[in-house]
């Protein structure tokens, strides 16, 4: 096949350093920028495959997200804008591990499986971050869709969660919107504005809000989509990449895990403040109060204020539409209990990655997902968006009713249903705090967060940890898990667990107690035995 030849030579322009073994993780490829030049040509290739096989345009994204400057990576994007399935993320870690000889036979399997024709047209949507290897990784994706016979559109630059709804919009035909920046701009912006409409005389303070950019993506697209929000919302934004360096110090990641501010923004007391992460796809907010006590309000805040706010209009509109909330092991207990046994809504706690909370968000009405790091979004099946509908079209209802109905598909427009979305997600908490009437310090109020504490631990090889229970238990290495609970028992109010990482060479443990000084100590103790089973490398990790 002419295809395969043209596989061959250029493939060769993009070979394989011998002997290196890499996963598709979490979300997708993530390592040094240096090790990826066969990766992009390789996920090119299998891109094209994926939109032969499915008829449809897949997405193929360039960011290593919160990873470091240096580091870069690559997530595919399926037709409705998630993320690839798990038997493609085998290909693809086949694909990329396939010595330079044996790529074709790789190829021809995957084809063989898969029953492709690979005469079928392929179509490819191109985004990347603004890292400095970005540019010329994004060529060799390039590359690798045209000598499959792919047409490809590059988008340039633009945040993941925008690539996966212009993916989304193509394959619905413009349905879910225009595939193009500013389409996605004014459909979520005039959204922002209708819902807004709903809130009294907001003053310039209320429409105020400070966004770290994390030096990223995310800072530039703000600055694009800024006019199309007509002054309803005033931002000021920080770390816009113009100086800092990307993630450093700053970024949704940073703020999360460490609990603090970032470096470069100007935070006045009492202020709402967010962080994106690297691709703009994590939002996280936060503020200080008088006394300069840091307050950070994060998925679990952000999912139960979203929740709250779609349970409320649910029951005014009368729709009985089953809502639920799904997190991962790392939701802080409080939330879960105030969900439950508050909010009375469903929980569910899925692995760690999107797609896994994607997919059990899938199975009801209104499915909210959020990871405590703030990655998230609320998906809404099509039989409520029906029922939203004919609710809106229904001529016989009340005036408040027609109101609720239309405040609810303002809210559906606001939310990327694709991924989780900074931006999105921002203007959907900016609309409902302007909406309730909310300030920050009373969102925050809603409930208590357990002190927590999050480490990480290098070890040689992080894959000897096997988890379970939705990564709530270690089952390997022997010793561990019993380690942990016996660790748990010597504080009140304890939870913790340990994971390898998906993005980076680390395993991670995260603890919460009921004090501050409980949850540091029990993450060191778990941290410590994370180092002497599992096979830590370098000094022991300090007390902190
Ligand atoms: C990615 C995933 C998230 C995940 C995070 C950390 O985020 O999309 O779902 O929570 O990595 O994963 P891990 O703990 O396995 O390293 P991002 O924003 O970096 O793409």
């Amino acid at each position: 096949m002419a295809h395969f030849e043209e596989v061959s030579n250029q493939s060769s322009r993009h070979p394989k350093p011998a002997g290196l073994v890499l996963q598709y993780g979490t979300a997708g490829f993530r390592t040094n920028a240096k090790q990826l030049d066969h990766i992009m040509f390789r996920m090119g290739l299998l891109a094209t495959l994926r939109s032969k096989k499915t008829k449809a345009t897949i997405g193929v994204m360039i960011t290593a997200s919160h990873n470091p400057e240096e580091d870069n990576g690559v997530k595919l994007i399926d037709p409705m804008g998630e993320m690839v399935t798990q038997t493609w993320e085998g290909y693809a870690t086949q694909l990329a591990n396939a010595e330079q000889q044996d790529l074709l036979t790789v190829l021809k399997d995957i084809i063989d499986k898969e029953a492709i024709n690979v005469s079928q047209e392929a179509h490819v949507f191109l985004g990347k971050d603004t890292r400095s290897s970005s540019a010329s990784l994004s060529q060799t994706v390039l590359d690798g869709v045209s000598a499959l016979g792919g047409h490809c559109k590059d988008y340039g630059l633009v945040t993941t969660p925008q690539l996966h709804y212009m993916v989304c919009c193509q394959n619905t035909q413009g349905k879910y919107g225009d595939a193009t920046l500013e389409g996605y701009y004014s459909k979520l912006c005039q959204a922002f504005i209708q819902l807004t409409k709903n809130a009294s005389n907001r003053t310039d303070d209320q429409k105020h809000l400070s966004v770290d950019g994390a030096n990223g993506i995310g800072a530039l697209k703000v600055r694009e989509m800024e006019r199309h929000l007509k002054r309803e919302l005033k931002i000021s934004l920080f770390n816009d990449g113009t100086e800092g360096k990307l993630n450093h110090q700053c970024g949704a990641d940073f703020v999360k895990v460490q609990q603090k501010p970032p470096t470069g923004v100007k935070i006045n007391p009492g202020e709402r403040c967010c962080s994106f992460d690297g691709d703009a796809d994590r939002i996280v907010y936060y503020y200080t109060d008088s006394e300069g006590q840091f307050h950070l309000l994060d998925g679990d805040k952000i999912a139960t204020l979203i929740s709250t706010f779609l349970k409320e209009l649910l029951i005014q509109a009368g729709l009985d539409l089953k809502i639920a909330v799904v997190q991962t092991a790392y939701a802080n207990g409080s939330s879960t209990h105030y969900l439950e046994d508050t909010m009375k809504v469903i929980v569910r706690c899925t692995k760690t990655g999107v797609k896994h909370l994607h997919h059990a968000a899938q199975e009801f009405d209104i499915g909210v997902y959020f990871e405590a790091n703030g990655h998230g979004t609320v998906l809404f099946s099509k039989a409520a968006e029906e029922k939203i509908q004919q609710l809106a079209e229904n001529p016989n209802i009340s005036d408040g009713k027609k109101r609720v109905a239309l405040l609810l598909q303002n809210t559906i427009n606001v939310i990327n249903q694709t991924i989780g979305d900074a931006i999105s997600d921002m203007l959907l908490i900016e609309a409902i705090l302007a909406i309730k009437g909310m300030t920050v310090q009373q969102w925050d109020a809603i409930y208590a967060d357990l002190p927590n504490r999050q480490l990480k631990v290098r070890v040689s090889d992080r894959r000897v940890i096997d988890t379970t229970d939705a990564e709530r238990r270690a089952v390997s290495p022997p010793g561990m898990q019993e380690t942990i609970d016996s660790l748990v028992k010597k504080y009140r109010q304890a939870r913790s667990f340990v994971r390898p990482s998906g993005t980076e060479d680390v395993v991670r443990v995260y603890a919460e107690a009921e004090t501050q000084e409980s949850a540091d100590a029990l993450a060191h103790e778990v941290s410590l035995t994370v180092y002497r089973l599992a096979g830590g490398v370098g000094d022991e990790p300090k007390s902190l």
